[in-house]
């Protein structure tokens, strides 16, 4: 018996198509360049942090009609933070590019993260190696971590690992802060003329890394496609039992992209975009008060039953959480190594938090259930931040939502049935096999990349464009990372950041979902897209998201 599954053998065959002028390998490229460059915001203090490499210009590669030389190098690679579909296919690419310039290239992949850069842990790619990873999903092949890059120690022991390995390039696959710590690096490294250039791949299922030149993450094409085609299996289930109100949390950080596109994809009969809660000042009561008039409206017309998007993040949105949210993060960071804490109760934890909170988010904190208040109270990820992923936005509205509706219903204000079912959808879209068009966007990233290292590139973000048309007409290129930095608080200090792409409520994106929002709450337009990240009509198996067609549209 294979140990592999017939669809992932299907996969392995699968040739994931480059831009053009790509096609002939990195050697018979030109860089054109462009104009000086800026950063989006606070010019003056990101020019001065990354003396060295800030205002490069933008570059794009042509064909020009002839093949360089080129000298063997070493190249080491890393995954970092959340994993992504098409990560394996950005290191395919990559390693297929280093190998048709020069079969003596070398490309070291460092394991677990970026720790495995200043640790020293590593293997060598070979084709053997890769070839078991071609068009799957997750970050297996050499694993992913959250460690930051981002101290003179840190680099230090990068660069003697480096000087190891004879590594002359990094290409960091990551997200807005694993790019923002490429950035750093790369002016480390020029700063102390060790001669080692650093590339970032936009990652993250997220897609919060876009901006006027990254038209889209990695990752994001493929997630929203496994979303939707779950989501529309369970309106098909709603529909056909007319029983319960599905309430569905979409994975997505902070920003709600991921939960917009997936119901562009399915036309559910509510959908919450957290940027909208914040921007509108919404709280939470406000929140449960406006799904519980759909829900009376429904069950006039005989509707017992609906699906609600949660976007991941939403807790954090509301004005009155996020304000709590905040002062638990420096609360708990403080109550760390306090031992009288760490052997308490539940309860008792509860009591010594509330007790310690300002009186208005003590009150806040206070009037959540206690399963929501411990999950609040759990480990913070590296950047000091709740992980949102573990808090069950989506029960706590169910539950508040019982308490209101039961409460309408002794009043006379409604006369409906009320049965629900909670899911997360998060980890299982995360690592699903690239769907076509992250499986090319991929590989022509990695492959791009090695352009960048090749024409002596550093601090720039692999860029492919024009992704909305086929393959053949995508554009390819890099963007310097400094351009996209603005400078933010964290953990109390000011830093030098990417900056993060929320939903714009003034874009097409937002308004396809407002202009029909009244119509896909009363009237059942659910769409069921079915599994079409592989193989179906090419209009939305080779071609992205909802999102980026509006975002592109002529
Ligand atoms: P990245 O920003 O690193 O791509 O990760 C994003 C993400 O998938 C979020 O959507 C989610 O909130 C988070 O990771 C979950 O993190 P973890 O893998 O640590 O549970």
């Amino acid at each position: 018996m294979s140990d592999i599954s017939p669809l992932q053998k299907c996969r392995l065959q699968y040739k994931p198509k480059l831009p053009l002028p790509l096609r002939n390998g990195v050697l018979s490229l030109k860089p054109v360049l462009g104009e000086k460059t800026e950063a989006v915001a606070d010019r003056e203090q990101i020019s001065r942090i990354f003396e060295h490499t800030y205002g490069k210009p933008e570059v794009s590669f042509e064909a020009s009609g002839e093949k360089n030389a080129s000298k063997a190098i070493n190249a080491g690679v890393i995954l970092s933070g959340g994993q992504a579909p098409g990560g394996h296919n950005v290191i395919a690419g990559l390693f297929d590019a280093m190998k048709a310039a020069c079969p003596d290239n070398k490309l070291y992949g460092f394991l677990g993260g970026p720790s495995g850069l200043t640790d020293g842990k590593y293997v060598e790619m070979t084709a053997e190696f890769i070839d078991k990873y071609r068009n799957t999903g997750g970050f297996d092949i050499i694993g992913s971590g959250r460690t930051k890059l981002e101290t003179e120690e840190q680099f230090q022991k990068a660069l003697e690992v480096c000087k190891k390995l004879g590594i002359s390039a990094i290409v960091i696959i990551g997200g807005d802060d694993s790019n923002t710590n490429a950035a750093l690096m790369a002016e480390w490294f020029v700063k102390h003329n060790a001669g080692i250039q650093v590339i970032g791949c936009p990652k993250t299922i997220d897609g919060d890394l876009k901006n006027k030149q990254i038209e889209i993450s990695f990752g994001f094409d493929t997630a929203t496609k496994t979303y939707a085609e779950l989501i529309g299996n369970i309106e098909r289930d709603a529909n056909s039992a007319k029983k319960y109100w599905h309430f569905i949390k979409i994975m997505g950080r902070s920003a709600s992209h991921v939960a917009l596109e997936a119901a562009l994809q399915t036309q559910p009969n509510i959908t919450l975009i957290s940027e909208e809660v914040a921007a509108k000042k919404m709280s939470l009561a406000q929140i449960v008060d406006y799904i519980a008039g759909i829900i009376c409206r429904r069950a006039e017309n005989g509707k017992n039953f609906g699906i609600v998007i949660v976007p991941e993040g939403l807790i954090e949105f509301f004005p009155e959480m996020k304000a709590m949210i905040s002062e638990l993060n420096d609360l708990t960071h403080e109550l760390e190594g306090n031992a009288a804490y760490n052997s308490a109760s539940e309860a008792e934890k509860f009591a010594i938090v509330e007790k310690a909170l300002p009186a208005e988010c003590s009150a806040v904190f206070a009037s959540l259930p206690a399963g929501i208040k411990a999950q609040l109270l759990m480990d913070r990820d590296p950047h000091g931040n709740v992980q949102v992923s573990r808090i069950d936005t989506e029960k706590l509205l169910i539950a508040m939502l019982e308490k209101k509706l039961s409460l309408m219903k002794k009043e006379g204000a409604y006369k409906g049935k009320f049965s629900s079912q909670a899911h997360f959808f998060g980890y299982e879209g995360r690592c699903a096999f690239p769907s076509n068009f992250d499986a090319d966007y991929c590989y022509s990233l990695g492959y791009n990349a090695f352009a960048l290292v090749n024409f002596g590139f550093t601090g720039y973000l692999s860029s492919i464009r024009n992704l909305t048309k086929p393959a053949d007409e995508w554009l390819a290129g890099g963007i310097p990372l400094t351009m996209m930095m603005n400078i933010e608080k964290r953990k109390g200090e000011n830093k030098p950041v990417i900056k993060k792409a929320l939903v714009e409520l003034d874009g097409p994106v937002f308004a396809r979902l407002e202009n029909n929002r009244e119509d896909w709450a009363m009237n059942d337009r659910y769409l069921f897209p079915g599994a079409v990240q592989y193989f179906g009509p090419s209009e939305v198996c080779d071609l992205t998201t909802v999102t980026l067609q509006l975002e592109h549209q002529e």
